[in-house]
């Protein structure tokens, strides 16, 4: 049951999303500058390409970029999830997706919580990329059961956004007072706070474990470790980066400049040392430092087909195979030399790339195809070739896990690379979660086959 005057869960997402990165910019003003340097890098290259620009406005994407963004956090337990999947559900955000990223030697296992619909997406895609601490993994009991009593008496949540979330799904959705209270509330959630809820000692004892269990175990909330701008060119983004005072990582992690844009490119610049202060004895506190929220940057391209994405996988194993990326960048050079090579087994023209069935596409009439009266007996190739049907790849909304693990690797520090047993336990996280996550494959699929659809009036489906 949905009200008239119930706000839309899109909106309340926007919202967030935009209240969410004016507290990241006034904690973190790198990410102010990283914002403009996006801003003024995705200007430029719409300027440089009037096709991309053209494709992007009639796909109604173009409007989507400068406000579009991820983030992430880190969880401490199954009860923080669930209730997280709450609170996303309220914005129209979604699990999707899971990741194991305890085979990177990070002992965490994650899934993206993001809308899901196209219009949804074109509104705005605004994603928060969610880690749950596996305590399972770490091999010191002790420690173990002394991490779990501190998170076990810690609330994350504001009893106010309790409520909120409570009465939204009551209701079936939130007015605009309570809209704009939940907003306010839930970033109490994501903010940082500079007093410890352990000791020194315990504190040390954590870090010892893993960096990441530090993270997790010593405040009080789940603090936003990053928020990322999407640009259109990351390599000039990373180049100009230093210009601004900031330092980037090494390398940029996902598939190589190209031509046509696949998957997921990122690049991070570390985390900042911050100080931060430790429960000491009889209320005092201990000055010290914590070092965990850093910046990002991401260019987007067409998602892949299971077929497009195993291409992708055996070509970043097989580079991997080549050149291992060092931690401290010395063999960038090299790395980047062998992913490009390597890639070349992939096809770098938009309808070779769909041909070979390794993206996924939207498709759409052309004015000629509005115009034809009824071609229904041709078949989506002629019609392609007939100009009566266009296509636009359809941008990949998810994660990668080598990715993903290479940005957590670069802000934890070098020193924290540690071996676990591969262990994913997607069974585990979902009982955790309290749903089931969605399958990005079908997803995407679901979309080509929607636009496909409304191609109906000159292409014979049959034949499609
Ligand atoms: C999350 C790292 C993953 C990405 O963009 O792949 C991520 C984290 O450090 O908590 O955000
Ligand atoms: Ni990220």
């Amino acid at each position: 049951m949905t009200n008239a005057s119930f706000v839309k869960a899109d909106t309340i997402r926007s919202d967030f999303s935009a209240a969410m990165s004016a507290m990241y910019r006034e904690e973190v003003p790198a990410y102010g500058t990283l914002m403009s340097l996006v801003a003024r890098v995705n200007d430029e290259a719409l300027a440089a390409d009037p096709l991309l620009k053209t494709r992007l406005e009639a796909t109604d994407s173009l409007g989507r970029i400068s406000e579009e963004r991820h983030g992430a956090i880190r969880l401490g337990t199954a009860h923080e999830l669930a209730m997280m999947r709450r609170v996303f559900a309220v914005m129209g955000m979604h699990p999707v997706g899971y990741y194991d990223l305890s085979t990177a030697g990070v002992p965490v296992h994650s899934t993206a919580f993001r809308p899901v619909g196209d219009e949804s997406l074109r509104r705005n895609p605004f994603r928060v990329f969610t880690s749950l601490l596996r305590l399972d993994l770490i091999a010191d009991e002790v420690l173990r059961k002394e991490a779990a009593e501190v998170l076990s008496a810690r609330e994350i949540f504001t009893d106010e956004a309790v409520r909120l979330v409570e009465k939204a799904e009551r209701d079936g959705g939130l007015d605009v007072s309570d809209a704009t209270r939940f907003v306010q509330e839930v970033l109490e959630t994501f903010r940082w706070h500079d007093r410890a809820i352990v000791s020194a000692g315990m504190y040390k004892r954590l870090h010892d474990a893993h960096r990441l269990i530090a993270d997790v175990v010593s405040f009080r909330g789940p603090h936003i470790n990053h928020l990322t701008p999407r640009t259109l060119d990351i390599d000039k983004v990373q180049a100009l980066m230093p210009e601004e005072g900031i330092a980037p990582k090494a390398i940029v992690e996902g598939p190589p400049t190209r031509k046509c844009p696949i998957l997921l490119r990122q690049t991070s610049f570390k985390a900042l040392e911050e100080a931060v202060s430790f429960a000491g004895e009889h209320g005092t506190w201990q000055a010290g430092s914590h070092t965990a929220r850093f910046g990002e940057i991401e260019q987007r391209g067409v998602a892949l087909t299971p077929k497009g994405r195993a291409l992708y996988d055996k070509l970043l194993n097989d580079t991997r195979a080549r050149v291992r990326p060092a931690a401290d960048g010395s063999n960038a050079g090299e790395y980047e030399a062998a992913l490009t090579d390597v890639f070349q087994a992939f096809p770098d023209d938009w309808n070779g790339i769909r041909k070979a069935g390794l993206g996924y596409f939207s498709y759409s009439l052309t004015e000629k195809g509005k115009a034809a009266a009824s071609h229904r007996n041709a078949d989506l190739e002629t019609a392609i070739e007939d100009g009566l049907v266009q296509f636009d790849p359809i941008v990949y909304e998810d994660f990668l896990p080598v990715s993903a693990a290479g940005i957590f690797q670069s802000n934890l520090g070098d020193d924290a690379a540690q071996e676990f047993v591969a262990s994913p336990n997607q069974v585990m996280f979902e009982r955790d979660l309290g749903a089931s996550v969605l399958d990005e494959f079908a997803h995407y699929a679901a979309i080509e086959r929607a636009s496909l659809t409304m191609c109906m009036t000159v292409v014979n489906m049959a034949a499609a």
